[in-house]
């Protein structure tokens, strides 16, 4: 019996992909660790396999620095959501609850609008536009299919481990092409320099890049916060934060409470009012 430790780089079911010892190896979760584990392995979970001669198992998943039920991934140090502008249109109380899960984790995210050939409901996109830029996520607006943003993507993930995030059809797994595209010709002048190859670079759930990692998800409709108490939802808006210190009560929610400097930044249009009107939802939700 052999023991190593490897990263999983593909999930399907019960099948998982890992990376380990310079190859890719096709395990299963094994019966001890189904039983005892709270949840399966997940993409970019660091994991001990084992192997005889005749198959491969996952015996232990390491802690990891965080993890994620939707989309399952694990290990994550940026989040790029992505939304459609039409087909389907983007719900802005979706796109900040995505920023909040994320942020409860301590992950930055990055938007990015797809789909800018196609022209429909301008007014009501712009309006999602003005409550971003107030907020100051950085976003970008592309089509997929006439891809030249590579400045911007490169600034954003490089180093980092990036999942891309969102609805159905937004349009994840083409710009996850649109970068591996970017990577492989990136790449092929570094290795002709190095004379190696790098075996990860084919596959297409999770790839090196830039120094990081970039994670393609299958899409998610729903999203919920689940289970956080109203002190750690307040503070899962990160831009609140910088304000609230001047809040007169301390454990400030910015709801009812007097002389609140979160809720004058939101009359003085430092906060969006869409955002301000969510985080008021789930703290009322939440009681
Ligand atoms: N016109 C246009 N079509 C796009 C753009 N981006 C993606 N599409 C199309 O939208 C459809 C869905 O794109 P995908 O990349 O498969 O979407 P996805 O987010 O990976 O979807 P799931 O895998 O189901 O979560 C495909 O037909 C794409 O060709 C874009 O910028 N412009
Ligand atoms: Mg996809
Ligand atoms: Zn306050």
């Amino acid at each position: 019996m052999e023991y190593f430790d490897a990263k999983v780089i593909e999930t399907a079911s019960e099948n998982f992909l890992v990376w380990g010892k310079n190859k890719k190896i096709f395990v299963k979760m094994s019966g001890k660790l189904r039983l005892s584990s709270k949840r399966p392995a997940v993409i970019n979970d660091k994991v001990k396999v084992s192997c005889d001669e005749t198959s491969c198992l996952i015996e232990k998943i390491y802690e990891p620095i965080n993890y994620f039920s939707r989309p399952r991934c694990a290990n994550i140090t940026k989040g790029i959501i992505v939304v459609s502008l039409v087909d389907p249109v983007v719900d802005i109380r979706k796109v900040y609850l995505m920023i909040m899960s994320l942020a409860l984790k301590f992950v930055s995210a990055t938007i990015c609008f797809t789909k800018k050939d196609i022209e429909r409901d301008t007014h009501e996109n712009l309006k999602h536009f003005e409550s971003l830029k107030i907020d100051g996520f950085p976003y970008i607006v592309i089509n997929n299919n006439n891809f030249n943003e590579i400045d911007f993507f490169a600034k954003q993930i490089k180093n980092e481990t990036t999942v891309l995030m969102g609805e159905s059809g937004v349009g994840k797994s083409s710009l996850f092409n649109n970068l591996l595209g970017y990577k492989k010709a990136a790449e092929g002048t570094i290795n002709r320099k190095l004379k190696r190859g790098n075996h990860t670079t084919s596959h297409h759930a999770l790839i090196s890049i830039l120094g990081g990692f970039l994670i393609d998800t299958p899409g998610f409709m729903k999203i919920r916060i689940d289970n956080e108490s109203n002190n750690t939802l307040s503070k899962a808006y990160f831009d609140f934060n910088k304000y609230a210190t001047k809040c007169k009560f301390r454990n400030c929610l910015h709801i009812q409470e007097k002389d609140c400097f979160v809720k004058r930044q939101v009359k003085e249009n430092k906060i969006s009012d869409v955002r301000y009107n969510l985080y008021k939802e789930l703290i009322k939700e939440n009681r």
